[in-house]
């Protein structure tokens, strides 16, 4: 019966990889750079989605991931910029996004008019990590107020991640953080992983970001 399970587990996966793939392609071939969101909840993702659509300016889409509610998409839209929320609640309140439910996403929003497509996936360091929705480039968000353990114990999210934002860093006067501690545990899991500190709230490290967007990593595959 395990046996069985697993192996409808990897199908599934082989499935979403392949749409993954293509939609990535896709993009790249209209010159979109599509970056996938992942953190725990409230860890500042719509917050720097926002902080982003101010600074590198309305070519921006998004897919916002929640199990309910339209808060998110509604934050966005207020913006001027197209957002679109997937709700799982009314499906069995799955905690991750896949790739086939993007791709319909992607087909309402329309490929015209944007430079960058954001998913802003839902909130947990778990599930998220094991579907590949197609982006170029999956980042992963911790907040300053999470601990430095966190990549030892979620190490999936961190390892899928090229990137990692520390964000939230207007806190750490007031907080017992240590950037170095997390840095170390974050190269124990994923010695590749490039770790920026960013505060949505104070500025810092925002330019660090945007600079970053400009670049496009990992956008020629
Ligand atoms: N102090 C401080 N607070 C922040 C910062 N970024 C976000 N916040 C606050 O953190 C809270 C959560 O931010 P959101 O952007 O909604 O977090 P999220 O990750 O999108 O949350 P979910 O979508 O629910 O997973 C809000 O009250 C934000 O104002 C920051 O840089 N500094
Ligand atoms: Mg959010």
């Amino acid at each position: 019966m395990e046996t069985r399970k697993v192996a409808v587990m990897q199908k599934l996966l082989k499935a979403n990889d392949a749409v993954a793939d293509e939609l990535r392609r896709q993009l790249r071939e209209k010159d979109i750079f599509f970056v996938n969101l992942m953190s725990s909840p409230g860890s500042g993702k719509t917050t720097l989605v926002e902080e982003t659509v101010r600074r590198l300016g309305k070519r921006i889409k998004v897919i916002e991931g929640d199990i309910q509610t339209t808060l998110d998409a509604e934050r966005l839209q207020k913006l001027g910029i197209q957002a679109f929320q997937i709700n799982t609640g009314p499906f069995g309140g799955d905690c991750h996004l896949e790739a086939a439910w993007v791709r319909t996403a992607v087909d309402e929003l329309g490929l015209d008019g944007m430079d960058f497509l954001f998913v802003e996936n839902i909130g947990n360091l778990v599930c998220p990590a094991e579907f590949d929705v197609g982006a170029h480039l999956n980042v992963l968000l911790l907040s300053v107020t999470e601990g430095e353990d966190k990549p030892l114990k979620y190490p999936l999210a961190f390892q899928v991640s090229p990137l990692c934002l520390v964000t939230k860093t207007d806190f750490l006067p007031l907080k017992n953080f240590s950037l170095n501690k997390l840095r170390e545990n974050i190269k124990k899991v994923n010695p590749a992983c490039a770790v920026i500190e960013v505060s949505a709230h104070s500025g810092a490290g925002m330019d660090s970001w945007i600079t970053i967007l400009k670049n496009r990593p990992n956008f020629q595959g």
